[in-house]
């Protein structure tokens, strides 16, 4: 039996790192249930047809698979009994999904059910991501809340191992699946990402559409030693946000999903309330900077549920060096 402390306890407050409203602890493992869950589904799923496409598009046009709407209806099924969780934003679902009325329960959650899902039927790295900020008492758009307003925020890794990493604003915790009892131990206990770094990640087919900053500070990277960086960098993309995002908190790196040509009229391509804040807060959690290229990312208003935003996070130094081409 491993010795590390659980999920429950570290949120319970026995190992000091963390002191919160029980009614949250609640929350918390109700999504971590749910995280437990579509790990297994994932598994089973070339036992039972649930890979490939369900058919169907989602509210961002973009078409979804069998395991994002199992991966949805397991978090809201998961968290619908939560006893403070007021509402959900989910990726798949156009509308917030309301548990209680707008007047009743302490928290709302912000979730990508299953992320990076083009690497489902590829048998590579997926993760689910969430959010959760504290409930205002004023109508429908409380749910409009920026970054800063995140009381948690983590995701799960289906990787070779499951991980649930999470933050509630005292550092960034790592906890990996026991698969013998199902639970959640710590150990990842201060996740930190280093400020320097020799690797990016982007996805480089998409270099023509690029704007300027973006191709000076690639370009800088790719002249490895004989370039203005005077040294070689390393780059990996794999497509799947909780991958990269995970791999930068491990050893350090920057993620970039800029705004483009392509994507600008769409905002960019990652979502503010369930891909970019909650990613923003782990990273700054973890001493990394995100940013828009401009702008703060927790500082950003929300102005609708699927709002897109660029996306630049990682280690510190080398987001303000993008920053600072982007002012320039
Ligand atoms: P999804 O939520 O529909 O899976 O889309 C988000 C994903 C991110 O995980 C990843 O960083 C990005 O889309 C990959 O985009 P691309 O296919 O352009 O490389
Ligand atoms: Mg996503």
């Amino acid at each position: 039996m491993p010795d590390q402390p659980t999920l429950r306890q570290v949120l319970n407050g026995h190992t000091g790192q963390v002191s919160l409203d029980p009614k949250l602890v609640f929350l918390i493992e109700d999504i971590a249930t749910a995280c437990r869950t579509i790990g297994s589904r994932l598994r089973d799923a070339a036992f039972e047809g649930a890979h490939g496409l369900a058919g169907n598009t989602n509210v961002q046009g973009e078409d979804q698979k069998k395991l994002d709407l199992i991966a949805d209806d397991i978090m809201q099924r998961s968290c619908a009994t939560s006893p403070a969780l007021a509402a959900l934003v989910s990726e798949e679902r156009e509308d917030p999904h309301w548990f209680k009325t707008p007047e009743a329960g302490d928290y709302l959650l912000y979730c990508d059910p299953l992320d990076g899902s083009s690497n489902i039927d590829v048998n590579l790295s997926v993760g689910s991501i969430f959010s959760v900020c504290g409930v205002d008492r004023d109508g429908d758009r409380q749910l409009l809340k920026p970054g800063t307003a995140q009381c948690c925020a983590g995701y799960a890794i289906y990787g070779p191992a499951m991980m649930l990493v999470l933050s509630v604003g005292t550092g960034v915790l790592g906890f990996s699946c026991d698969y013998d009892t199902g639970e959640f131990r710590l150990t990842h206990a201060r996740m930190s990402i280093p400020e320097e770094t020799s690797e990016f990640a982007i996805n480089a087919s998409r270099q023509r559409f690029w704007d300027a900053p973006i191709r000076r500070y690639v370009d800088e990277c790719l002249a490895g030693q004989e370039g203005p960086r005077g040294r070689d960098f390393n780059m990996r993309w794999t497509a799947s946000m909780v991958a990269d995002v995970h791999r930068i908190l491990m050893r350090g790196g920057v993620f970039m999903y800029p705004a483009d040509a392509d994507n600008r009229a769409r905002g960019g391509k990652l979502r503010l309330l369930y891909e970019a804040n909650p990613m923003a807060y782990l990273i700054e959690q973890a001493g990394g900077a995100a940013t828009g290229g401009q702008d703060r990312i927790l500082t950003i208003s929300p102005q609708s549920h699927h709002q897109r935003v660029p996306v630049i996070l990682g280690s510190s130094a080398e987001v303000a060096r993008l920053a600072e081409y982007h002012a320039g």
